[in-house]
């Protein structure tokens, strides 16, 4: 219920007690640090999307504009201000501020995502012929991994900066409950991160298996409080079938395995995402499909990624992230996003997950896969 009382304050003049129910205006240390932060972020060279778009007449329209989750504009661009050299700058501080804020978020989203629009509308599931997609490597000479991984978020919860510490536990158990009945190849156990040990900690950060610690744009985005509190992995024996929980999203569904079988890790996926769905209820969004805290992993929110070694293509960097975006591809360091590479390794997967189907962002990827194998080989 909201309180009418505190509705009236703060349509009158007080915003302290107006941001607990959320209707009342933007208080006014916020627009301050807003404009301060907007006028230092305008002289920064930030190549960012949000630099892109958020011009000043943008800006003058939304920075008043709070959602009833009590989230601002600053909930949702503090992370791109504080860090110019952002590849995006903005985060969703929770589900409302994709409507609230559309005018930033949209812009973004259709660049992001190459041409979905304001009035696009994402399509439903489908999982396509999944036995149908093959080996990108059948000779195992370039791709060192694969992996495919999808986010979450629960239903009747909002995002990182609006969770309390009660809700990331919450959360934690009832997906450690969900993912405890699993059975065959997906059979595991969770390993939550408070009392686990910082050498098991970063031996399965090293294997490519655990998300990072101290990110500084999710923390800059209000993403990491209350650490380690709910977060955790769980995986299946093989490490093959991974699920991290509250993260940068809360849940993380993972498929990975060595070598190029592409079909075999996303038949995993699949039958993974399809068994955890029949426990919980995830937020979807008419348009904009599942919903997560970043708009470059909204729609299916799939990322099918190897670890690759092309190093003739890799001489020219310019040459390669070119090569890759023709494909709608990605290229990351070994150990994602803002890593370098390692021993030649380069981590290139599908760059747009909304507006196409599940099938269609993994047959774009393994198109865009085999044809930079294909140049790697006729490279002299
Ligand atoms: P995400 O993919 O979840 O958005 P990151 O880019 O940070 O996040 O990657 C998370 C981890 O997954 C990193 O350790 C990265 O090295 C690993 N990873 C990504 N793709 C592969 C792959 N094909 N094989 C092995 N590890 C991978
Ligand atoms: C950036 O803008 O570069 C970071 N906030 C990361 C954006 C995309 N990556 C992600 O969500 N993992």
């Amino acid at each position: 219920m909201v309180c009418q009382i505190i509705v009236k304050m703060a349509k009158a003049k007080c915003h302290k007690c107006a941001e607990k129910c959320g209707k009342g205006k933007v208080p006014h240390d916020v627009l301050l640090k807003l404009d301060r932060a907007f006028k230092d972020f305008q002289k920064t060279d930030s190549k960012s999307l949000l630099k892109k778009y958020l011009t000043q007449e943008i800006f003058d329209k939304i920075k008043t504009k709070k959602t009833s989750f009590g989230s601002t504009l600053l909930d949702c661009v503090q992370s791109g201000f504080e860090n110019p050299d952002s590849g995006i700058g903005i985060y969703a501080a929770d589900p409302e501020t994709y409507t609230i804020f559309e005018d930033i978020f949209n812009p973004i989203i259709e660049d992001y995502h190459v041409g979905f629009k304001k009035f696009s509308k994402h399509p439903t599931t489908d999982w396509g012929s999944i036995k149908d997609v093959g080996n990108v490597d059948p000779k195992g000479e370039f791709v060192v991994s694969t992996r495919v991984r999808c986010c979450r978020s629960l239903e009747g919860f909002p995002f990182n900066p609006c969770l309390t510490q009660n809700q990331y536990t919450e959360i934690e158990s009832k997906m450690t409950n969900a993912l405890s009945s699993l059975k065959g190849n997906l059979k595991g156990n969770y390993y939550p991160l408070t009392g686990m040990t910082k050498d098991i900690q970063q031996k399965l950060i090293d294997d490519h298996f655990l998300f990072k610690e101290g990110d500084r744009f999710l923390q800059s985005a209000n993403a990491c409080r209350f650490w380690p509190t709910g977060r955790g992995i769980f995986h299946n024996e093989d490490k093959t079938f991974l699920v991290w929980i509250n993260e940068e999203d809360h849940v993380r569904i993972i498929s990975l395995q060595k070598g190029g079988d592409l079909g075999q890790v996303y038949q995993r996926f699949v039958s993974a995402v399809t068994e955890i769905e029949n426990k919980v209820t995830f937020m979807k969004n008419d348009r904009l499909g599942y919903l997560t805290f970043c708009p470059t992993n909204l729609g299916t929110t799939i990322r099918a990624s190897v670890h690759i070694k092309v190093p003739k293509l890799a001489k020219d960097m310019a040459k390669l992230n070119e090569l890759a975006e023709k494909y709608h591809l990605q290229v990351r360091g070994t150990r994602g996003e803002h890593s370098e590479a390692e021993d030649g390794i380069y981590d290139i997967s599908n760059k747009r997950r909304l507006g196409l189907t599940e099938y269609e962002v993994i047959k774009e990827m393994y198109d865009g896969i085999v044809e930079i194998i294909k140049l790697e080989k006729g490279k002299t």
